[in-house]
């Protein structure tokens, strides 16, 4: 038997009617729409009589079931008595069919009400797949109508009010290009030449990028650091024989299907140690010494994503010379440069200490953070080779790649790119601003710790200023994560990850008010 409020949902949803103890198998047509409050797509098959609230459902239910579209679910159990939806699954459920159901109405019904829409759409069979782990957040977080709400999740700066930001130093350029009214011609498949010039002499100093063999670098203008990994993965799988990627675990999320996605083998090593909210340095060469000679070992440059733990300078030159030994290859993604330090060549140390010990590296670069252009997409990937020629033969399948995948690459942000990196007073004013968005993160990593110690909690939260970069790795539960968004609308990506480069000092008390209220 169902109780009223289920039942009623059950008829709103099917139009049917429902028998204790029989089996139902249900094919997912479409599930299309997300509500506020819970923007999966969950379907609870709970064993209890009584209808209860969303959460209660979902801590009592036997199943519960992530739908998606082409899915075949048998229903099944002495007594499925209740379905419950999370809140605002009306449209989902709509595309569901009976494929039995004894001796129901529910099927005719259901079968009815669903063959029209079947007819209509040749699209039924894509499955609706999850929200990204990041952007998702974001998705998340817009659909919540509290004022007090803070976006935690993407790594993204915004300014002391919340608001993002652009540099200064870049509205200067885009006037100096607008004065120019430079055509808007197609750029070359590998991009602007300039701009790899600048962005290679940015990562690795004018004093690398004068040395001997600099002109040995393969390099590729790329849609962000995204591109350039996607880019360089993708050139691994085709022409290298053992594209075995090891990521850090943890690393950005993205890196895993960017490489699986571009054909590479994924793989992980130790990174992070959770007793001590630090680099597990042990665990990390003990790993890299077990790699089979070429395999490509994904570092991050600097401002380590998630968890803001970054080797030491010492550290990383024994991990170049432990590389070198085991006869790896090195895939810097550097998409920080500027945020550990503020300085862009402090940060820049791993990169530019490999070059020197002569590693056949890779090199993806992002402009999105320290340049502000994340819409913009600029980014680089470059592979330093062994002469000229080898050096353009990969470009030259760089290029094969990019070509039919989107021709060529955006043409305003690197132009903005070189106005700043080739004019001194530009220059050095983005340094300076760089300089201004790393301290503003580290303040507001201060007040969020003193802010935590000031509310009494019990908790040590050290590693709030010990970590670097855009993000505090917090240690918070799925659990309290889940909390902090439906009780306090502070959204964050589950695995705890707080992008600092959220907070502002607007924002920072009711944060701590926030995170000592679910640690309690
Ligand atoms: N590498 C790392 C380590 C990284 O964190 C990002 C972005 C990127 C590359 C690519 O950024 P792009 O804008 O393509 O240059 N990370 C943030 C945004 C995102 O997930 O897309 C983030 O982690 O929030």
């Amino acid at each position: 038997m169902l109780s009223a409020r289920a039942a009623c949902l059950f008829h709103a949803v099917f139009g049917g009617c429902w028998r204790t103890g029989v089996q139902l198998e249900l094919y997912v047509l479409s599930v299309s729409g997300v509500s506020e409050k819970n923007p999966r797509h969950d379907l609870y098959f709970a064993t209890q009589h009584e209808p209860v609230a969303h959460e209660q459902v979902s801590r009592r239910s036997r199943q519960c079931v992530r739908v998606t579209a082409g899915e075949l679910l048998l229903i099944s159990g002495e007594e499925p008595s209740l379905i419950a939806m999370a809140p605002g699954a009306m449209t989902r459920i709509a595309g569901m069919r009976a494929l039995t159901a004894p001796s129901s109405t529910l099927a005719r019904s259901l079968q009815r009400s669903c063959a029209a829409r079947r007819e209509m759409s040749r699209w039924s069979k894509v499955p609706l797949g999850p929200e990204d782990a990041i952007l998702g957040v974001t998705v998340a977080y817009n659909h919540d109508p509290n004022p007090k709400k803070i976006n935690l999740g993407v790594g993204a700066y915004r300014d002391d009010e919340g608001k993002p930001f652009v540099l200064e130093s870049v509205r200067m350029a885009e006037r100096i290009l607008l004065e120019a009214e430079n055509a808007m011609e197609y750029l070359p498949v590998a991009g602007d030449k300039t701009f790899v010039k600048n962005a290679l002499k940015l990562a690795f100093g004018s004093e690398c990028s004068a040395a001997p063999g600099f002109e040995n670098f393969a390099g590729m203008q790329t849609l962000s650091g995204t591109g350039a990994c996607r880019m360089g993965g993708e050139l691994l799988a085709r022409f290298y024989d053992a594209p075995d990627v090891y990521l850090p675990t943890p690393s950005w999320a993205n890196h895993t299907p960017i490489f699986k996605d571009a054909g590479c083998t994924v793989k992980g090593y130790t990174y992070y140690d959770a007793s001590t909210c630090g680099l597990d340095f042990k665990g990390m060469v003990a790993d890299i010494e077990k790699m089979p000679p070429s395999s490509v070992v994904l570092l991050h440059a600097c401002a380590h994503n998630p968890t803001g733990v970054d080797p030491s300078k010492a550290q990383w030159d024994q991990l170049s010379a432990l590389m070198r030994e085991k006869h790896l290859v090195p895939f810097f993604d550097m998409a920080y440069q500027g945020f550990t330090s503020g300085d862009a060549d402090v940060d820049a140390y791993a990169p530019r200490k490999f070059l020197k010990d002569g590693h056949h590296m890779i090199l993806a670069q992002s402009f999105s953070k320290n340049f502000g252009l994340y819409g913009h997409r600029v980014g680089c990937l470059s592979f330093a080779c062994d002469s000229v020629a080898e050096a353009q033969a990969v470009e030259s399948q760089l290029k094969i790649l990019a070509r039919p995948m989107y021709s060529n690459p955006p043409i305003h942000g690197v132009r903005v790119v070189n106005e700043i990196l080739q004019e001194k007073t530009l220059e050095s004013k983005w340094r300076l601003e760089m300089q201004g968005m790393a301290e503003r993160i580290t303040g507001m990593r201060m007040k969020l710790r003193s802010g935590l110690e000031a509310r009494g909690s019990a908790k040590i939260w050290d590693h709030i200023t010990s970590q670097n970069g855009m993000f505090c790795y917090s240690g918070l539960t799925p659990e309290q994560v889940g909390r902090l968004s439906t009780e306090w609308s502070v959204y964050l990506t589950k695995n705890g990850r707080i992008s600092m480069a959220g907070v502002t000092s607007r924002s920072v008390e009711y944060l701590a008010d926030a995170i000592h209220a679910v640690t309690k």
